[in-house]
């Protein structure tokens, strides 16, 4: 199974979603914020925002779906998830998990490389001259340009390693994304859009490759007619039941 998931997911951790009430998207133009055009123009403008949605980030933890997702029992079905998030979370709950599993708790030993973060994460940085990629995760000071994130080993500007709107994708990130769509027998979505490519791609491969798609969402998307059952209601009210009907017992 390769578990789809957008920032639906993170709705009930306090994590706003993109498009929608409430969505980012309805307060800011993606274009001034989310391109490396608007980095380009503005980087200041640009990390003062990401240091705002880090800093709201900060006392968000992960719900019920991504334990539920982190937490499966050993076995079959193998799970994998390839996440657009740049939250963190379900890499956070699969640390919950491990030290659960250590513990002889509901947890899984499974680590974190059946974990893909498609569109990166929030808490690392990329420098803009040299490429070298770290975790990040102190305060962005974003007063003046000056002030702004500088790279350890050549000084030149970080940005936040996460794709905007016209980059690529890592493609061998990407690739392997698409290796597990290929070879999955259902792609279950949980809380995405399916609007943003490649990304929504990956659940019609699972289709066209001979799997089925299972989604989760309160509102319908463009996925919604291909999937062969399509679950009105939110991540962490569905998903628990969905992947442990024992609740984890
Ligand atoms: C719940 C819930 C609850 C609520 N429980 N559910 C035309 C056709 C095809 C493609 C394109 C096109 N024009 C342009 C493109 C390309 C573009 C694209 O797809 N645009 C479309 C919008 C039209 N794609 C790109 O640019 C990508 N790159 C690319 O194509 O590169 C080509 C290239 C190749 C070679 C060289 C150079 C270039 C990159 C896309 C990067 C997206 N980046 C962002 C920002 C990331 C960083 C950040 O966070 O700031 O990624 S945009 C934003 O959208 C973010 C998300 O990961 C992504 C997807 O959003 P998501 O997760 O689906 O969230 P929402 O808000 O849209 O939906 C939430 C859903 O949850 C809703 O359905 C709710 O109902 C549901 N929900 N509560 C469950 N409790
Ligand atoms: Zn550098």
């Amino acid at each position: 199974m390769l578990v789809l998931t957008g920032a639906g997911i993170s709705a009930e951790s306090g994590v706003p979603t993109f498009r929608g009430s409430g969505g980012l998207w309805r307060s800011y133009r993606a274009e001034d914020l989310a391109t490396p055009e608007a980095f380009a123009r503005d980087p200041r403008l640009v990390w003062e925002w990401y240091g705002a949605r880090r800093d709201a980030m900060a006392s968000c933890e992960p719900n019920a779906a991504h334990h539920a997702i982190a937490r499966r029992r050993p076995g079959p079905p193998a799970l994998r998830i390839a996440t657009q998030n740049v939250d963190g979370l379900h890499a956070a709950a699969a640390g919950i998990a491990a030290r659960e599993a250590a513990v002889g708790g509901p947890g899984t030993t499974e680590d974190a490389t059946s974990l893909l973060e498609i569109h990166g994460s929030l808490f690392r940085t990329r420098c803009t001259a040299c490429g070298d990629r770290r975790d990040h995760r102190d305060p962005i000071d974003a007063a003046t340009e000056a002030s702004l994130p500088r790279c350890l080993a050549c000084g030149g500007l970080l940005r936040p390693d996460v794709v905007w709107f016209g980059e690529a994708l890592d493609p061998d990130v990407i690739g392997t994304a698409f290796e597990w769509a290929e070879t999955a027998d259902v792609c279950l979505v949980v809380g995405t859009s399916a609007v943003v490519q490649p990304a929504a791609s990956l659940a019609t491969v699972t289709l066209e490759t001979g799997g089925a798609i299972i989604e989760v969402n309160p509102e319908p998307t463009p996925l919604t007619r291909m999937a062969s059952v399509s679950i009105r209601g939110t991540a962490a009210g569905c998903v628990p039941a969905m992947l442990d009907p024992d609740g984890g017992r």
